[in-house]
Protein backbone atom coordinates (compact mmCIF):
# COMPACT_ATOMS: atom_id res chain seq x y z
CA UNK A 1 0.00 0.00 0.00
CA UNK A 2 2.67 2.24 0.09
CA UNK A 3 3.48 2.42 -3.22
CA UNK A 4 0.05 3.08 -4.00
CA UNK A 5 0.05 6.01 -1.31
CA UNK A 6 3.29 7.11 -2.85
CA UNK A 7 1.22 7.00 -6.38
CA UNK A 8 -1.87 8.68 -5.56
CA UNK A 9 0.38 11.53 -3.07
CA UNK A 10 1.90 12.15 -6.93
CA UNK A 11 -1.45 12.38 -8.71
CA UNK A 12 -2.51 14.94 -6.23
CA UNK A 13 0.79 17.33 -6.60
CA UNK A 14 0.39 16.68 -10.37
CA UNK A 15 -3.76 17.53 -10.33
CA UNK A 16 -2.90 20.51 -7.98
CA UNK A 17 -0.06 22.02 -9.39
CA UNK A 18 -2.67 21.71 -13.12
CA UNK A 19 -5.32 23.29 -11.01
CA UNK A 20 -4.37 26.63 -10.52
CA UNK A 21 -6.20 29.01 -9.63
CA UNK A 22 -8.91 26.35 -8.63
CA UNK A 23 -8.29 25.99 -5.45
CA UNK A 24 -7.10 22.96 -3.16
CA UNK A 25 -6.86 20.14 -5.04
CA UNK A 26 -9.73 17.41 -4.45
CA UNK A 27 -9.05 13.16 -4.39
CA UNK A 28 -11.64 12.43 -7.34
CA UNK A 29 -9.51 8.97 -8.14
CA UNK A 30 -11.73 6.51 -8.89
CA UNK A 31 -11.85 2.99 -8.38
CA UNK A 32 -12.88 -0.04 -10.80
CA UNK A 33 -13.64 -3.47 -9.43
CA UNK A 34 -13.00 -6.25 -11.76
CA UNK A 35 -15.92 -9.10 -11.18
CA UNK A 36 -18.08 -11.54 -12.15
CA UNK A 37 -16.37 -11.33 -15.81
CA UNK A 38 -16.75 -7.24 -16.30
CA UNK A 39 -15.92 -3.95 -15.02
CA UNK A 40 -17.55 -1.79 -12.23
CA UNK A 41 -18.69 0.86 -13.14
CA UNK A 42 -17.64 0.17 -16.60
CA UNK A 43 -17.83 4.04 -17.91
CA UNK A 44 -15.60 6.05 -14.98
CA UNK A 45 -15.77 10.19 -15.60
CA UNK A 46 -12.33 11.91 -14.33
CA UNK A 47 -10.72 14.88 -14.21
CA UNK A 48 -7.65 15.67 -16.15
CA UNK A 49 -4.69 14.20 -13.24
CA UNK A 50 -6.90 11.86 -11.82
CA UNK A 51 -6.01 8.23 -11.38
CA UNK A 52 -8.05 5.16 -11.82
CA UNK A 53 -7.00 1.99 -10.09
CA UNK A 54 -9.00 -1.25 -11.29
CA UNK A 55 -9.01 -3.73 -8.13
CA UNK A 56 -9.10 -7.47 -9.15
CA UNK A 57 -11.53 -9.44 -7.31
CA UNK A 58 -12.75 -11.93 -9.48
CA UNK A 59 -12.00 -15.20 -7.22
CA UNK A 60 -9.25 -16.10 -8.66
CA UNK A 61 -10.21 -15.56 -12.57
CA UNK A 62 -7.18 -14.10 -14.64
CA UNK A 63 -8.10 -10.61 -16.44
CA UNK A 64 -6.25 -7.50 -17.55
CA UNK A 65 -6.53 -4.17 -18.36
CA UNK A 66 -5.87 -3.48 -22.15
CA UNK A 67 -6.50 0.36 -24.01
CA UNK A 68 -8.07 -0.07 -27.08
CA UNK A 69 -7.97 3.34 -28.24
CA UNK A 70 -5.57 4.26 -31.06
CA UNK A 71 -4.10 7.67 -31.48
CA UNK A 72 -3.81 9.21 -28.72
CA UNK A 73 -1.50 9.79 -26.06
CA UNK A 74 -2.95 7.74 -23.54
CA UNK A 75 -4.31 5.57 -25.48
CA UNK A 76 -1.62 2.60 -24.76
CA UNK A 77 -2.35 1.51 -21.26
CA UNK A 78 -2.15 -2.25 -20.28
CA UNK A 79 -2.07 -4.18 -16.96
CA UNK A 80 -0.45 -7.79 -17.23
CA UNK A 81 -2.87 -10.34 -16.68
CA UNK A 82 -3.58 -11.26 -13.42
CA UNK A 83 -5.61 -13.05 -10.90
CA UNK A 84 -5.59 -10.60 -7.71
CA UNK A 85 -3.44 -7.01 -7.11
CA UNK A 86 -5.17 -3.71 -8.55
CA UNK A 87 -3.38 -1.59 -12.01
CA UNK A 88 -3.31 2.22 -11.78
CA UNK A 89 -2.88 4.52 -14.58
CA UNK A 90 -3.15 8.70 -13.97
CA UNK A 91 -4.87 10.25 -16.85
CA UNK A 92 -2.76 13.30 -18.08
CA UNK A 93 -4.41 14.28 -20.96
CA UNK A 94 -8.61 15.19 -22.09
CA UNK A 95 -10.21 12.20 -23.73
CA UNK A 96 -12.15 9.10 -23.67
CA UNK A 97 -10.20 5.50 -23.33
CA UNK A 98 -11.79 2.61 -24.03
CA UNK A 99 -10.52 -0.10 -22.87
CA UNK A 100 -11.06 -4.26 -22.78
CA UNK A 101 -9.68 -7.44 -21.08
CA UNK A 102 -8.27 -9.60 -23.89
CA UNK A 103 -8.92 -12.60 -22.73
CA UNK A 104 -12.91 -11.60 -22.55
CA UNK A 105 -13.80 -9.31 -25.16
CA UNK A 106 -16.82 -9.01 -23.67
CA UNK A 107 -15.32 -7.44 -20.84
CA UNK A 108 -15.27 -3.52 -21.88
CA UNK A 109 -14.90 0.04 -19.81
CA UNK A 110 -14.22 3.45 -21.07
CA UNK A 111 -12.39 5.95 -18.99
CA UNK A 112 -13.71 9.62 -19.59
CA UNK A 113 -11.20 12.46 -18.81
CA UNK A 114 -13.08 16.03 -19.09
CU1 LIG B 1 -11.06 -11.06 -18.41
Amino acid sequence: MRALGATIATGLLVASVLAGTAGPAQARDKTVEINNNAFWPSTSRILIGDTVTWEFNDEGVEHNVTATGKGTAEGDFASETMSEGEFSHTFMRQGTYPYECTLHPQMSGTVIVR
